[in-house]
């Protein structure tokens, strides 16, 4: 079952059929006591609704953070150190890669974040810009994962490169976080052989595109949250984002106008164009 976030109010759909959700507060969805029992009993008794068609669709927020697991994969373990050679900081890259504490990192505001087929920025003061598409998981205020949907933690990779301690700059700014098409419903981890995908097409043709798996994601998802919820709280509960396993080459940097796919098969694909 996927959960959208529409204008028209938050929709469930299952084998291809789309139904209404009658609670509207998406706050109220994230912290239901089960929220996968009560979308299945919607699915059950309720009749398909063919108004999802001419809604809006939303980035599925309302007032969760969004937190991101960084050096998750080796690519980016290798990527980070060369940004980071000149600064000094390769080393650490490696330490973090292989110790047990996993980095986290706090990355949106739901304020920041855009939907599907929104635009996305890069910095004014940057100089060499990339997407990040990962996996992202909806935690609920319990700290059980309730669903999962495709991200996009958009990196300044110079800035972050200069000196780690810019990595707020790098990665928190305003249009910075891409999240959606809709959160996938279930708690059981996706299996290690999905694919996700990322392209980016400059005037119609494709600039650059990688894949990876989810079998290259060194730590278990269980294990990020479970480090995320030490001695902190969610109320509403929070996405988090477990990191990039598809880095352009060094030559790549975005421009205004990309766009930008990632797919995630069994979530769908989220897309979004530079501003
Ligand atoms: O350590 C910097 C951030 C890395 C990151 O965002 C990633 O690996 O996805
Ligand atoms: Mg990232």
């Amino acid at each position: 079952m996927k959960l959208y976030r529409t204008s028209n109010g938050p929709y469930i759909e299952d084998d291809g059929k789309y139904y209404h959700v009658a609670e509207p507060s998406w706050d109220a969805l994230v912290t239901h006591d089960d929220l996968s029992g009560y979308l299945l009993s919607i699915v059950k008794t309720g009749e398909p609704a063919e108004d999802f068609f001419s809604a809006k669709i939303l980035a599925p927020i309302g007032n969760q953070e969004v937190w991101a697991a960084g050096v998750t994969y080796y690519r980016s373990r290798s990527a980070r150190m060369e940004e980071a050679k000149t600064a000094g900081g390769g080393d650490f890259y490696d330490r973090v890669y292989a110790a047990e504490r996993p980095e986290l990192f706090f990355k949106s505001t739901p304020n920041r974040v855009v939907g599907p087929g929104e635009d996305v920025r890069i910095r004014k003061d940057a100089r060499w810009s990339v997407p990040e598409p990962e996996l992202t998981l909806l935690i609920n205020h319990r700290g059980q994962i309730i669903g999962t949907t495709a991200g996009n933690d958009m990196s300044s990779r110079d800035i972050e490169g200069e000196n780690p301690l810019y990595l707020p700059q790098a990665k928190v700014y305003v249009g910075s976080c891409a999240l959606g098409p809709c959160v996938l419903i279930g708690s059981e981890p996706l299996s290690a052989s999905t694919p996700i995908n990322l392209e980016i097409a400059r005037e119609g043709r494709t600039e650059f595109s990688g894949t990876t798996t989810l079998a290259e994601l060194k730590r278990a998802p269980a294990t990020l949250v479970e480090y995320l919820f030490r001695d902190n709280s969610f109320p509403a509960g929070t996405f988090l984002m477990t990191g990039t396993g598809i880095v352009p080459p060094d030559s790549f940097t975005l421009a205004s106008r990309d766009r930008i796919r990632i797919t995630i098969d069994p979530i769908g694909t989220l897309e979004n164009k530079v501003a």
